[in-house]
């Protein structure tokens, strides 16, 4: 009887890799087997393929750097940036490098979406979470305006817009507007929201353009000579969208009004979020938490000595909602941890694209389970 032969596994998902049935588990393209002797460590094509796409950015219609680098040359007093943002997931998209394009410049902001939060809408505690994410990075927002497609909103923040920036007599008359955000932030709806209220009183046309050779920009000739521009989403890469399915997706992005799961949590208690997030309030008396999300997103309260188990065990029983099939063990996920004083304030935690968690600080301790990538960040609380 010879030596059996060593079987080679994944170390991702641990199935024996082969390479004879792409269609069965542990499969590996023959010739990254073949490549390897005195292999360590290997994964199969499978989870190659969803570690990738859990790291890669997504594919935006351009870089963030093509926009950054336009950004860097306008000048402060001919500029006004227009960012939009979509009022139920902003905290990420202030990273260091857009801090870097706007910094300096006069930004108005645009919140969208405000009716997904229905009669938990409120404008002082929105606006004051939204200048404090801003001013985090050295940004003092000019005006921000909170606006819904679906009401009329809208266009009173166009109107205030027209009259505040580009009207005779408006503070910032004779410059430039840029408008910047993530995809899917609500930039389209706005133009063209604006666009029925505009009359070209220029010579020239609404064209579409190349910006230094590399960015595709809508432009409005303003009646003063000067433009509007529409600029490329800047990327998502931060957010759970990137990282799952569509059908996923769909699941997360909210539609009608946000839902929300509550309940009292105390030190040792845990949250799982379907199989793609958990809450674990590690130390702290029992208090009051509010979950603000899609209402296609699933909770369950579990112990936290339970959490991993009842997790992992949901991957595979998808009971609770939603479960990517790009996640299938914990070194998918990466934990972050918080720490509250005892002043009564409302806090929030907010994941991008997740929602956020609301509750007051009582001297607890909170960490936080999200896929590898997915930014985590603590607030005041926007609701
Ligand atoms: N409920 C609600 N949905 C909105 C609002 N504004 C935009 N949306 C929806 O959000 C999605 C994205 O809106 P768009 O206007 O296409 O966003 P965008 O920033 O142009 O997106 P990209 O061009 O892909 O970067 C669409 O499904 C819109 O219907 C809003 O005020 N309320
Ligand atoms: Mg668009």
């Amino acid at each position: 009887m010879g030596q059996g032969r060593k079987v080679l596994r994944c170390i991702r998902c641990g199935e024996a890799l082969q390479s004879t049935n792409p269609k069965a588990k542990g499969y590996i393209s023959p010739e990254f087997l073949n490549e390897q002797n005195e292999i360590t460590a290997i994964y199969c094509d499978e989870c190659y393929n969803a570690i990738s796409l859990i790291n890669a950015r997504v594919q935006s219609s351009h870089d963030d750097q093509a926009v950054i680098n336009y950004f860097k040359k306008l000048k402060k007093e001919k500029t006004v940036i227009l960012f939009v943002i979509d009022l139920f997931s902003f905290s990420g998209l202030i990273d260091d490098d857009v801090a870097e394009l706007i910094k300096g410049k006069d930004v108005a902001v645009v919140g969208t979406k405000r009716k997904l939060f229905g009669n938990y809408f409120n404008a002082k505690k929105m606006e004051a979470s939204i200048n404090a994410a801003f001013e985090e990075k050295g940004i003092k927002p000019l005006k921000i305006y909170m606006v819904d497609r679906n009401d009329k909103s809208i266009d009173d923040a166009i109107d205030a817009f027209k009259r505040h920036f580009l009207d005779d007599g408006g503070d910032l008359k004779g410059r430039d507007a840029f408008m910047v955000g993530r995809k899917s932030s609500g930039k389209t709806t706005l133009i063209s929201s604006f666009l029925k209220k505009f009359s070209n009183q220029s010579n020239e046309n609404i064209s579409v353009e190349w910006l230094n050779k590399n960015l595709k920009a809508t432009i409005i000739p303003l009646p003063d000579g000067n433009k509007f521009y529409e600029l490329p989403d800047l990327s998502i890469n931060n957010s759970i969208i990137s990282k799952v399915e569509k059908p996923v997706q769909n699941l997360l992005i909210p539609k009608g009004t946000l839902d929300t799961h509550s309940g009292s949590l105390k030190g040792g208690d845990a949250v799982q979020i379907g199989s793609i997030a958990g809450i674990e309030v590690t130390s702290g008396e029992s208090t009051y938490y509010k979950y603000y999300c899609s209402r296609l997103v699933e909770a369950k309260k579990v112990s936290a000595a339970k959490f991993n188990d009842s997790f992992k065990n949901n991957m595979i029983n998808k009971l609770v909602r939603p479960v990517s099939s790009n996640f299938i063990t914990m070194l998918d996920f990466e934990v972050f941890e918080f720490v509250y004083k005892k002043d009564g304030i409302y806090h929030e935690i907010a994941a991008e694209g997740l929602g956020f968690i609301v509750f007051k600080g009582v001297g607890q301790t909170i960490r936080i389970c999200v896929p590898k990538g997915v930014y985590v960040s603590s607030n005041l609380a926007r609701v």
